[in-house]
């Protein structure tokens, strides 16, 4: 434990800590966490992050929520990688319309050689922009974590999804202990680590804890938390599962920012089906980044019209390159 210049950073936290951090009282719960917000970032400023999928579908993982697995029939159908000039063209679109950060995706399990020097290729060339890169092209070994710094990358998304327990249900295709030394890899090669996870897969509360407190007792808190609302996606297994208490899911984002202070925690997939007032909650708890452009990876994100009038009836601004 050790004492930052504004908010106490904890790495010890327990389960039973969290679970009661969760059930508070509302009003309390959003109450501190608003207060660590201010304590640490400007309270009406959000980081706009644009995503781009890259190599669509055709992944050999089984995760139960992706509409990319080749498993399941969803209507998504496997490309290959992507032109350089076709990300760099979409990289200079979404710096234009206001992103500081342009995240490219790719449905693979680990990348093949040959494939990531593409990557490093586009990482190089996106960055020259002026923007933040960011990629997540699931697993890496450390050689390939720190072939990703020498290209010059700033961040690595690899998410833990869920708690260590409820992870089995959800994917039998790798283990959680894999996704955690990934994380370490991109940690070790000194990229900044993007991981969070996805709420509404039918884990129950513990389960929420337990991701919430993988995340927040890692030595170093990853700088950027996506906290994702399950997209049911029609022919996935995960379609129909039972919809989430939203009023939960705004908890969530309370106590990400009440156990990681200094982190950027995301308000990602799901944005869509959320209300604007269930959205100004997210903000209110301490969400201060967004997923910003019409596509996720594969489904839809809401309009670039309907996000800047969110923020203008909500005087938020966003964040400056
Ligand atoms: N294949 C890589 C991996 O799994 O790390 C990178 C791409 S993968 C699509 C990135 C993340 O998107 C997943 O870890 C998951 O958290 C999120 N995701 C995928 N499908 C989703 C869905 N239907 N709803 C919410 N989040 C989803
Ligand atoms: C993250 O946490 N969420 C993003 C990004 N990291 C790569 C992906 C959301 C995907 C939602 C489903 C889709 O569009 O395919
Ligand atoms: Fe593949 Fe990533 Fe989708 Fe899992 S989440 S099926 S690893 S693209």
């Amino acid at each position: 434990m050790h004492q930052n210049k504004k908010s106490l950073i904890r790495n010890d936290w327990s389960r039973d800590e969290v679970v009661s951090l969760l059930s508070q009282p509302f009003n309390d719960l959003i109450f501190t966490s608003q207060q660590i917000h201010r304590e640490n970032f400007s309270p009406n400023t959000v980081q706009l992050s644009t995503l781009m999928n890259i190599k669509t579908g055709g992944c050999p993982e089984d995760c139960a929520y992706c509409p990319q697995s080749a498993h399941y029939d969803t209507g998504v159908d496997a490309e290959k990688l992507l032109d350089l000039n076709d990300v760099l063209t979409q990289a200079k679109a979404a710096k234009e319309k206001g992103a500081t950060r342009f995240c490219m995706g790719a449905a693979w399990r680990q990348p093949k050689q040959q494939d990531l020097e593409k990557v490093m290729v586009m990482v190089e060339a996106v960055k020259k922009t002026g923007m933040e890169t960011c990629v997540t092209l699931g697993m890496l070994s450390d050689k390939q974590a720190k072939d990703l710094k020498s290209a010059g990358l700033d961040y690595y998304n690899h998410n833990l999804d869920s708690s260590p327990e409820y992870y089995s249900k959800i994917i039998s295709t790798r283990d959680y202990q894999e996704r955690l030394d990934t994380i370490e890899n991109v940690r070790q090669a000194d990229i900044n680590v993007c991981c969070g996870g996805i709420i509404g897969m039918g884990e129950d509360e513990s389960d929420r804890a337990g991701l919430l407190l993988t995340l927040a007792n890692m030595p170093t808190h990853p700088e950027s938390v996506p906290i994702n609302m399950l997209v049911q996606v029609e022919g996935t297994p995960l379609k129909d599962t039972d919809k989430l208490d939203t009023i939960n899911f705004v908890r969530i984002i309370a106590a990400a920012r009440i156990m990681m202070p200094a982190s950027y925690v995301r308000l990602s997939a799901g944005r869509n089906e959320m209300s604007d007032e269930m959205q100004a909650l997210c903000f209110l708890a301490g969400a201060n980044s967004i997923f910003y452009g019409e596509k996720l990876l594969t489904t839809d994100n809401p309009q670039l019209e309907q996000d800047k009038l969110l923020f203008d009836r909500l005087g938020i601004q966003s964040s400056q390159h």
